[in-house]
């Protein structure tokens, strides 16, 4: 694959486009899940401007922070409050750093209150619709929220099914939403993120493809210890797969690079979070400057 943009828009991606368009006419507040390790990639320039002029109040969760380096995710969550925003990062599974939702979903439920109360309309509780890319935590947080097992959840893109409202966090009424990709993916290196953070399927990209380029953002990041160090490392994608091939002596006949074993390892490797809390995607320089 040489292009330099993936284009990724299959008819189920639509249809979730569309149908979450319906759910968020009910809903007043959505609370918008990025994936800690990516939290540039995992936004969505096209939903999130659908939901500004719907004037829907919106809230940034970074999840699976656990994964992620932590000073990298403070400097994210300021620059997304200097951007104006309200945000916190979490682990959506074991619940470490959720003690912000509850006064952050409170001052939600007040704003949502006074604005009802201002139109003249009768109250009710407050609704929340969880949205994202696939697989960022969605339906973790969802379950969170709800404090029981409610919401499917799995390490692969689109397990999300079903619609419905359930109560959650005292009054709220809460929906998860399946994984809503941009339809153009820019550059390998962005794809290939995406896959090894599990965002996209694993069909949408080669293994090789996908190891080499995560290889060659790690190194870029000096964040490659788990994979490759010292001076002197090759500059291309592929060039650094068959590196760290070599090092691990994951040979075939003729002293050639085994490029498909060590691509699956490298990928689980990270995967599995052995590579270290990496974030793969550092905040702009305007952010981070008084952070
Ligand atoms: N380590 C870690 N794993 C998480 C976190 N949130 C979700 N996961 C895992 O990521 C996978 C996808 O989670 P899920 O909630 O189904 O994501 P969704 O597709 O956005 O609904 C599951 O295997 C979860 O256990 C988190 O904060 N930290
Ligand atoms: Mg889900």
């Amino acid at each position: 694959m040489t292009d330099s943009a993936y284009s990724w828009f299959p008819g189920h991606m639509r249809r979730a486009m569309r149908r979450l368009e319906q759910d968020l006419e009910m809903a007043d507040a959505v609370l918008f899940v990025l994936e800690a390790r990516l939290p540039e990639s995992s936004r969505h320039p096209e939903l999130e401007a659908m939901l500004r002029k719907r004037g829907r109040l919106l809230f940034y969760v970074l999840a699976k922070a656990d994964l992620a380096d932590p000073a990298a995710t403070e400097s994210w969550l300021t620059c997304l409050r200097e951007q104006g925003h309200q945000a916190i990062a979490l682990n959506a599974v074991k619940g470490s750093g959720a003690g912000a939702l509850t006064p952050t979903l409170e001052k939600l439920a007040a704003r949502i209150a006074e604005q009802r109360a201002r139109k003249k309309l009768n109250p009710r509780d407050p609704r929340l619709v969880v949205v994202g890319i696939p697989n960022v935590g969605k339906s973790s947080l969802l379950n969170r929220l709800v404090g029981r097992k409610r919401a499917m959840t799995g390490d692969r893109p689109g397990v999300t099914r079903g619609k419905q409202w359930v109560v959650a966090a005292g009054r709220w009424q809460v929906m998860d939403t399946p994984g809503i990709l941009y339809p153009r993916i820019e550059g390998m290196d962005r794809l290939a993120c995406l896959a090894a953070t599990g965002c996209v399927r694993e069909e949408a990209i080669p293994s090789e493809e996908a190891a080499a380029y995560l290889l060659a953002r790690l190194v870029k990041l000096g964040q490659s210890q788990a994979f490759l160090s010292g001076e002197d490392l090759p500059g291309e994608p592929f060039e650094l797969l068959e590196e760290t091939g070599r090092r691990k002596g994951f040979l075939l006949k003729g002293a050639r690079v085994d490029t498909e074993r060590t691509a699956r390892w490298v990928l689980q490797v990270f995967r599995e979070g052995r590579a270290g809390r990496i974030t793969l995607e550092l905040p702009p320089n305007a952010c981070t400057t008084g952070a």
